[in-house]
């Protein structure tokens, strides 16, 4: 599991379910206890909601339950799963990110408009393998972000299952300036990525394969940190950025490709 040494975004608490921690809240009935230091002491944790939309099989689920739970699913199953409470750690402030998966099947289009519901933080998912899934983007899920989340609600645009890309070759035509080679062709370029991230007005751009457990919590750093930028779920987004143009984010510097 990747840990930043900086200490700048980890999640060294462990992460749990929302109803594992509302079980573990204290019951008003129990017994008397000895007293206990005034909670005052204990920071208060930031509270925010992310929700993942994208293609059915993108890797949405995956990439979720890489970050929540550490492990890849060995499974497809095409749902959604259980909303999980992460508690992570950004700048050394305790935060808990709620994260909300969706399904991308077409069965499921009058379900997930529920889902957005106060979120602070939109991460749109395609995959690296599926040139399809990321013209989708552009056709559908922007489209369905914003007219729901409104102009200002950040979005991060997110290449799930990048070690399925083969290796760039810079001896291959394209490094001259030629035609890409025909199995490149098959993939989505990390220059393609960016470029529709820039046209989406995504904040930023990141890749990540949740199999390989690469670049996975890159994405949930630059995630919480763009959803900071949002007072009350949904509304309230401080705008900032100026269009076309992928941005450093304000709070601290989420780099644009991982
Ligand atoms: N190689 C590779 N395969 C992946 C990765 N992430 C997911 N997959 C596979 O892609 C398939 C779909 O993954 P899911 O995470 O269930 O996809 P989803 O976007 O949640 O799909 P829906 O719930 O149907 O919308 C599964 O067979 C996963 O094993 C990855 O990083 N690398
Ligand atoms: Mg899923």
């Amino acid at each position: 599991m990747q840990v930043r040494l900086d200490g700048s975004f980890d999640r060294n608490i462990p992460c749990s379910s929302a109803t594992t921690l509302l079980a573990a809240s204290p019951s008003p009935s129990s017994s008397p206890r000895p007293r206990l230091p005034p909670p005052t002491m204990a920071q208060e944790p930031i509270k925010r909601k992310l929700v993942i939309v994208g293609d059915g099989a993108c890797g949405k689920t995956s990439l979720l339950c890489c970050f929540a739970l550490g492990e890849f699913p060995k499974e497809y199953h095409p749902a959604i799963f259980e909303n999980y409470v992460a508690e992570i750690r950004l700048d050394r402030k305790p935060v808990q990110l709620a994260l909300w998966d969706t399904a991308g099947q077409e069965e499921y289009e009058r379900l997930r408009p529920l889902s957005y519901s106060k979120s602070h933080v939109i991460l749109i998912a395609f995959s690296i393998d599926s040139p399809d899934s990321l013209d989708n983007v552009t056709v559908k899920w922007i489209e369905e972000v914003r007219s729901i989340c409104g102009p200002h609600l950040p979005v991060i645009l997110v290449g799930c299952k990048s070690d399925l890309r083969p290796p760039y070759s810079s001896s291959s035509p394209s490094g001259s300036g030629g035609a890409p080679p025909l199995d490149q062709t098959r993939f989505v370029s990390t220059e393609r990525g960016m470029r529709v991230a820039q046209e989406i007005g995504a904040r930023a751009y990141k890749e990540c394969s949740a199999l390989k457990i690469e670049g996975v919590d890159d994405v949930f750093e630059a995630a919480t940190r763009a959803s900071m930028l949002v007072r009350d779920g949904n509304s309230g987004v401080k705008p900032r950025r100026s269009h076309g143009h992928i941005e450093e984010s304000d709070a601290g510097g989420c780099c644009v490709v991982c």
